[in-house]
């Protein structure tokens, strides 16, 4: 890990339902961090420019059939494949705006009813979060807004049992945000958790690994 005293860039990710906001809100935190002069990067989970990633988004699309546990840990291998890169990167100093992360791969996995800690352990070791921004919206909100796309896990059904699972990952480093208030207010409260924590991580907080 970093030592206590070393300045780094902040990890933090947004995690919610499909339909929730999560990637307006990735872009517009990116343009106002990069705006405020803070180094930042936005990536998102599944990585679908590798390999592994390219299996995934079949799978996504219903073009290819995996079993829940070969896609789980492929889900998993895309996170461990980018985790040096993104480690280097924090220690360098940027940020990272994260869309998605291992919190997804645990509660869509889970809510298909694999066992949670099975769920939970081929992730142990990877870099924690600094924050985890969990957009809420109920299941039938998100729903409501536009419709699906037509990708895997995008039902209303399957929704509430994610929503569920979720809710069992809740720590220390989540910070709920109300995402049924307008875009725009739903980025200011983004921005002022976001900008706290990239001051602590700046004066040298140290990286957690999952899942401590
Ligand atoms: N998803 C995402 C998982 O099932 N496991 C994971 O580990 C991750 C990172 O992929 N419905 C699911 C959640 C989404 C889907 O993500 C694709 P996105 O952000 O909609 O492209
Ligand atoms: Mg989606």
């Amino acid at each position: 890990g970093l030592s206590a005293s070393e300045s780094r860039g902040a990890f933090i990710v947004l995690e919610g339902l499909d339909r929730s906001g999560k990637s307006s809100q990735c872009a517009n935190l990116l343009s106002f961090l990069n705006k405020q002069g803070i180094a930042a990067e936005a990536w998102r989970f599944p990585d679908r420019s590798t390999g592994i990633g390219n299996m995934i988004s079949s799978y996504l699309s219903s073009s290819a059939d995996l079993d829940d546990r070969t896609v789980h840990l492929l889900f998993s291998a895309n996170r461990w494949e980018k985790s040096s890169l993104l480690e280097t990167k924090l220690r360098e100093g940027t940020t990272l705006v994260v869309d998605r992360y291992s919190y997804s791969g645990v509660a869509f996995s889970a809510a298909k009813g694999l066992d949670f800690n099975w769920c939970k352990a081929p992730d142990e070791g990877l870099p924690a979060a600094d924050l985890v921004l969990y957009l809420n919206i109920s299941p039938e909100i998100a729903a409501a807004r536009g419709g699906y796309g037509a990708e895997r896990y995008e039902n209303l059904n399957f929704q509430k049992k994610v929503a569920n699972c979720y809710k069992r990952l809740q720590d220390s480093t989540w910070k709920t945000i109300d995402a049924t208030k307008s875009i725009d207010d739903v980025q200011e409260d983004i921005r002022k958790a976001v900008l706290l924590v990239i001051a602590k991580c700046s004066q040298g907080q140290e990286l957690h690994r999952l899942w401590s």
